[in-house]
């Protein structure tokens, strides 16, 4: 038998701190100082083996070797993903549950919240015309609260958008955060989970109509393997796993206006081009940093490469790492749409929102929803309004995340039509 490889092992008791520092790119640091694409750790107090690239994507979305139970750390499940989610179901239990998020991810459907994002930032551009000042990421919360809650069916109070956009955006802020913002994201999951199950507790009663085909109705009558509809705190966990990501695609929105602003060249070429906006929405999701690993366990024991995994083992996957490997990807820290023309389409190379098949393992649900969007909030920006981008500091930070520009991109004279 051939003797094992060790894998590179970064010295300390804990490293966590080191992650927090370097953020997105703590993964790509090691890589680069080990020149290898698997090190060893330790973080949250267990040894943990960070991997990046287009092999290592593929074994890690290999449901044979890994699962996701016990994976996520309490903190992320306590805000960001919610307790009893998709995110940590393994085995038939995953896959029934996905098939129930992917049921509402139909062609129609697509068209259907991408025409829905077109008539609310229409809306909101007639409103921006009386501002002096428009704050990019703001409004894109807002737009992209109201866009989800019109697409899953669920009436919302005019007054009430605010807050609601301002739970979810609790939410994602709080995972990788310490202190009042971590604990503010605790206490909009809480808000947040008892509305939407008394929603569901509603439509299950038929105190509230709710419209067929949509996320509250599906959600409230799906049924589990053995039968049963899901219990209602389950339901209102999976209905806030489809709003506040929708609420999340305004970072993208926000990164978009950026590389917008900062590549003018890029633009000319844009036109309403279908296929080149889907290419520059496709290079924002590569280059800009938004989600940055995700956790998973061994199984069982196995060999990969010559390299020992060891079950129970914490293993990441660097998603950004991914995104800019230089294997993967000419001049990968420069921006440029067109790579995308001749892009090889590999499930496992460029993996923004996950990796691997949707349908079979943990990829996003809703990558499809994210790049319409992406291309519709684009072409609103570039062909649809006029502005004027003041100075103002643009600049993002790799050890904030989700990262973000710094003064939320602000537009001045918004002219609309
Ligand atoms: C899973 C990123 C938008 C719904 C994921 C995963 C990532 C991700 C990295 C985990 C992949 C894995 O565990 O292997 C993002 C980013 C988004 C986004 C960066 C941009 C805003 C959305 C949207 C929706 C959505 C718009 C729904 C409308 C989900 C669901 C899962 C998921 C349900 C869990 C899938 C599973 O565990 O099988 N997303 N996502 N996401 N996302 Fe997204
Ligand atoms: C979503 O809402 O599910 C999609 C976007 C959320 C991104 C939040 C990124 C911040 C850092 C998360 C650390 C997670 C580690 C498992």
């Amino acid at each position: 038998m051939a003797s094992e490889k060790e894998i590179p092992k970064e010295a300390g008791i804990d490293n966590s701190v080191a992650v927090l520092r370097e953020g997105y790119l703590y993964g790509t640091n090691r890589a680069q100082a080990f020149q290898s694409d698997l090190f060893k750790t330790r973080l949250l107090g267990q040894e943990a083996i960070c991997i990046r690239g287009e092999e290592a994507a593929e074994l890690f979305y290999d449901n044979e070797k890994f699962k996701r139970a016990g994976a996520a750390p309490k903190r992320v499940l306590k805000t960001l993903f919610g307790k009893g989610g998709v995110q940590a179901l393994d085995g038939e239990a995953h896959h029934h549950r996905k098939a129930m998020f992917m049921s509402l991810m139909s062609k129609e459907t697509l068209e259907d919240i991408r025409a829905i994002a077109s008539k609310q930032w229409e809306r909101a551009a007639q409103r921006w015309q009386n501002q002096s000042k428009v704050v990019l990421y703001e409004e894109a919360q807002e737009v992209m609260c109201r866009t989800a809650f019109e697409w899953a069916g669920i009436p919302v109070e005019e007054d009430e958008v605010k807050d609601k956009a301002e739970w979810f955006r609790a939410m994602i802020e709080a995972p990788a955060a310490i202190g009042p913002a971590h604990w503010k994201g605790r206490r909009s999951r809480g808000k947040a989970e008892s509305w939407v199950k008394e929603l569901v507790e509603d439509v299950r009663t038929g105190k509230r109509q709710a419209a067929e085909g949509k996320t509250l109705h599906t959600m409230s009558f799906h049924r589990e393997l053995n039968g049963e509809w899901m219990d209602a705190q389950t339901a209102a966990v999976e209905i806030i796993n489809i709003l506040r990501p929708i609420v999340a695609i305004s970072i993208y929105i926000c990164f978009t206006a950026l590389a917008v602003h900062q590549h003018p060249q890029e633009r000319e070429k844009l036109g309403s081009d279908e296929e080149k906006l889907q290419h520059f929405v496709q290079e924002v999701r590569r280059f800009y940093p938004f989600f940055p690993f995700v956790p998973a366990r061994p199984i069982k024991d196995f060999t990969w490469n010559g390299y020992p995994f060891k079950k129970g083992t914490l293993v990441l996957l660097d998603l950004y790492g991914t995104n800019h490997h230089p294997k993967l990807w000419d001049n990968p820290e420069q921006f440029r749409p067109y790579r995308f023309a001749t892009w090889n389409k590999s499930p496992f190379a460029f993996i923004p929102q996950g990796g691997g098949d949707r349908n079979v393992g943990h990829r996003c649900a809703g990558e499809w929803i994210t790049i319409e969007i992406m291309k519709e909030s684009l072409d609103f920006l570039v062909n649809r309004i006029d502005y004027t981008v003041p100075e103002q500091d643009l600049r993002f930070q790799f050890n904030e995340m989700p990262a973000l520009p710094h003064s939320h991109f602000v537009m001045t004279n918004v002219r609309f039509q």
